[in-house]
């Protein structure tokens, strides 16, 4: 099931000391100078092990985040809205795509990772595991969630590893038309009838602690940023990116006349950062390790679509195996 030296976290946390100092050396001066790190170069076993670990994460978050915008493409108000969420949500999906084919040229099948998310072995970002409510949650979603993947994949798309590196670019094009559907949507309904603005209000009082914990835990309490941002995996730690979205963002929603849950919120005129109440990392934690309301949900539908799809599978092999001549 594994291949092209990937490693499982307790076998190459030991061999993590193994690596060769020489070599170790020169990988890391690598990418201290800028150069992308491609499949077949040498690399440290724990480089390889903590970019599967994110990029799978990252492609599961994919999959599983078409679901609870996916819940609204037949009840989107008008064919134009129901279009540009069908195609949005299309979009999603083949980001997975791209990114679990990145995650594979690390060495992990993507059979393993399927089977790692459908067991609840694997993570996926905490925020897709609220409901999606009522239509407003589409624009928060569409506006402010891809805003902060945004943020974090603009970012990380300057990092090391070249296969990632070229998929977030890719993505990140593709969620900036994401951003203007959620922002149409979001601007609409602010803009509309008292009863729309209350939906939206509501919507945003919902989602706005998942948000504030979509870029992780605060720095002190992350595990892997130090160790990410040596090897440029990670090219902004969690604090950072939450600020930088806050800074971003928290005005254009102020100027359409809403208001954020959380009275503490503000921007700290001396040192420029912001400032808000306790974000509730209990709850973080909790939804992360599979607590959170719609966990149990997510994976049932994802189960449900990898049994129901094993057939369409074995005939593509089949079919494969017929007709496609081996290199010689
Ligand atoms: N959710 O040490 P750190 C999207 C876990 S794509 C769940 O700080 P790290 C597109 C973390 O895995 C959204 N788990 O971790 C879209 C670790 O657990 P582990 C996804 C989280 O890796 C939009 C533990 O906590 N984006 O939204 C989360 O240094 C709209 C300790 O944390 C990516 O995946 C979380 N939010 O930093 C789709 C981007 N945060 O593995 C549809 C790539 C932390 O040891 C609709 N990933 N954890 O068991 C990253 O940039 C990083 O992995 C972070 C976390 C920043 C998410």
């Amino acid at each position: 099931m594994y291949g092209g030296g990937y490693i499982p976290k307790e076998e190459s946390r030991k061999t993590v000391s193994n690596d060769d100092p020489e070599m170790l050396a020169t990988f890391e001066e690598r990418v201290t100078r800028g150069e992308k790190v491609e499949p077949r170069d040498w690399m440290p076993a724990e480089y390889r092990r903590q970019l599967i670990r994110m990029i799978e994460q990252h492609a599961h978050s994919e999959i599983i985040g078409a679901l609870p915008e996916g819940t609204w493409i037949t009840r989107a108000p008008g064919f134009r809205r129901k279009l540009a969420l069908m195609a949005k949500v299309q979009d999603e999906v083949g980001h997975a795509q791209l990114l679990y084919s990145a995650a594979e040229t690390l060495g992990k099948s993507r059979e393993a990772m399927t089977n790692d998310l459908i067991n609840g072995k694997s993570k996926y970002s905490n925020v897709f595991n609220y409901p999606a409510k009522t239509w407003a949650d589409v624009a928060v979603i569409g506006f402010l969630i891809d805003a902060a993947a945004i943020v974090n994949q603009v970012a990380n798309s300057k990092g090391s590893y070249g296969p990632y590196c070229r998929a977030l670019e890719r993505i990140c094009y593709e969620e900036s038309f994401h951003l203007k559907q959620g922002h149409s949507v979001f601007v609409y309904l602010a803009t509309g009838t008292p009863l729309q603005r209350s939906m939206l209000q509501d919507a945003l009082n919902r989602w706005w602690k998942p948000i504030m914990h979509f870029f992780g835990p605060s720095d002190e309490m992350s595990e892997h940023t130090l160790t990410l941002m040596k090897w440029k995996v990670k090219m902004a730690t969690n604090d950072d990116m939450r600020q930088q979205f806050l800074s971003l963002y928290v005005p254009k929603i102020q100027e359409l006349g809403l208001t954020l849950p959380d009275a503490e919120l503000r921007k700290d005129p001396e040192s420029g950062k912001w400032l808000f109440g306790d974000p509730d990392w209990a709850e973080f934690f909790a939804v992360i390790r599979g607590n959170g309301p719609c966990n149990a949900e997510r994976l049932a539908v994802r189960k449900a679509a990898e049994v129901n799809g094993a057939w369409v599978r074995q005939a593509l092999r089949q079919a494969d195996a017929q007709y496609v001549t081996p290199l010689a």
